[in-house]
């Protein structure tokens, strides 16, 4: 038996602003949760301090199923990515507790390895499409076997995805969103040329990805698809937004370019049509924002039915709390496909350490009990949150458009 004696939330800004929840049970066990969204980070810290802890202390934290069901069915407002955040927080850290009190790694405890590492894509991108062809051989040169394009677009200021810092990829760039310029008709032409140039340059032996970040129509995502069979990328990512299932069929129509969606889903319930229907190739599906670990495992189970394999979100906004756990996840599933590997600054490395590591490639959670990450509180309270919201995105007529 081992009661939830106290749970508190602890904000920390190591770099960029992270929302952890710290679970202790009346033995003395302790374990971690990310509740991170990028720009409603206090959002997540309300929900979990003010409405979902006072319910949470005195219960039996190996009952992880029944207090996800409590948090889940219990709220009326359910879903979402506040609500889902919170849950998915405690759903982590009673894992990460219930792991530590069998003493062993959380993957032994999910079923054991079902592969010998995890492969991660790291982000290569530059203004231009020869900075970016430059960064794609630094990746290549570090070992890793998947690697994300994304290039600037002449005539535009700015796109997704380029970034001044290499390794790692922090979009919240201000107190209030700054506002963003979007050409489709710039940005469409300059994607099979950056694959085409990254096919000369590192030939076929490795896996490549684009993130199109929700911002083309179904049928300017089908164009996109096509244009980028000859040079096989390994996904195109988000071509659309996925609020309608649907549109997914009109890309499928045209082309063969594998599709991946998910990072902004919560519940299987965002992706249950895609997946059963086939419309995708990967769930991008994350534990911090999808429920964590009891939820991962109940999407990943049912695109295991119909051949699509996971392929998690793992910005440099997801902590290294998710990280962690999300190798545990990764390392079991059977329908594994990638994991997405943005690095985290040293700072945030320093106040979170952890077991999990990277080598040819791949990454490993380690062998440490439970998820294997811990937080430095002393150092996490070195660095106070501060504001910080992601950018919106306008046409060049001044149309809202997806950021
Ligand atoms: C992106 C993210 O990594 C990705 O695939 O979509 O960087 C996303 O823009 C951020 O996580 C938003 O906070
Ligand atoms: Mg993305």
């Amino acid at each position: 038996m081992a009661r939830i004696k106290s749970a508190r939330v602890i904000l920390t800004c190591p770099g960029r602003n992270f929302t952890t929840l710290k679970i202790e049970t009346e033995d003395g066990l302790t374990g971690l949760g990310d509740a991170t969204v990028n720009g409603r980070e206090l959002a997540v810290a309300s929900y979990l301090t003010d409405h979902m802890i006072p319910a949470l202390i005195g219960r039996e934290a190996h009952q992880i199923e029944d207090i996800w069901q409590y948090f889940y069915r219990g709220a009326y407002w359910r879903r979402g990515p506040i609500t889902m955040a919170a849950i998915a927080a405690v759903d982590t850290a009673l894992w990460d507790i219930k792991a530590k009190a069998a003493g062993m790694p959380l993957y032994q405890l999910l079923g054991g390895a079902s592969r010998t590492g995890v492969m991660v894509y790291g982000h290569a991108n530059g203004g231009t499409l020869d900075e970016t062809i430059a960064e794609a051989r630094r990746y290549r040169e570090m070992g890793y076997k998947a690697i994300r394009l994304q290039t600037g677009v002449p005539g535009l200021a700015s796109t997704y995805g380029v970034s001044g810092d290499k390794l790692f990829y922090e979009p919240a760039d201000a107190a209030l969103p700054t506002e963003n310029v979007w050409s489709t008709v710039k940005y469409l032409p300059t994607v099979p040329r950056l694959f085409e140039a990254a096919r000369e340059a590192l030939g076929w032996d490795v896996h490549l990805l684009h993130d199109v970040h929700h911002r083309l129509t179904p049928i300017e995502a089908a164009r996109l698809g096509k244009d980028l069979e000859p040079y096989r990328p390994f996904w195109i990512e988000d071509p659309t937004p996925a609020e309608n299932q649907e549109s997914f069929r009109l890309i499928r129509q045209h082309t063969t370019t594998p599709l991946a969606v998910g990072e902004v889903f919560n519940t299987v319930w965002d992706c249950k049509d895609l997946i059963q229907n086939q419309l995708i190739d990967y769930i991008r599906t994350t534990v911090v924002h999808a429920g964590g670990i009891s939820h991962m495992r109940r999407i990943a189970h049912l695109a295991e039915l119909y051949g699509v394999r996971t392929g998690s979100h793992g910005a440099t906004d997801l902590s290294p709390v998710c990280m962690g756990a999300a190798l545990h996840f990764d390392l079991w599933v059977p329908n594994f496909g990638v994991q997405e590997y943005m690095r985290h600054t040293a700072e945030t490395d320093a106040v979170f350490p952890h077991a999990y590591s990277f080598k040819d490639g791949d990454l490993h959670p380690g062998e440490a009990v439970g998820h294997g990450v811990e937080i430095d509180e002393a150092l996490a309270a070195q660095f106070p949150y501060r504001p910080a919201s992601l950018p919106v995105n306008r046409l060049e007529d001044g149309t809202m458009h997806n950021w």
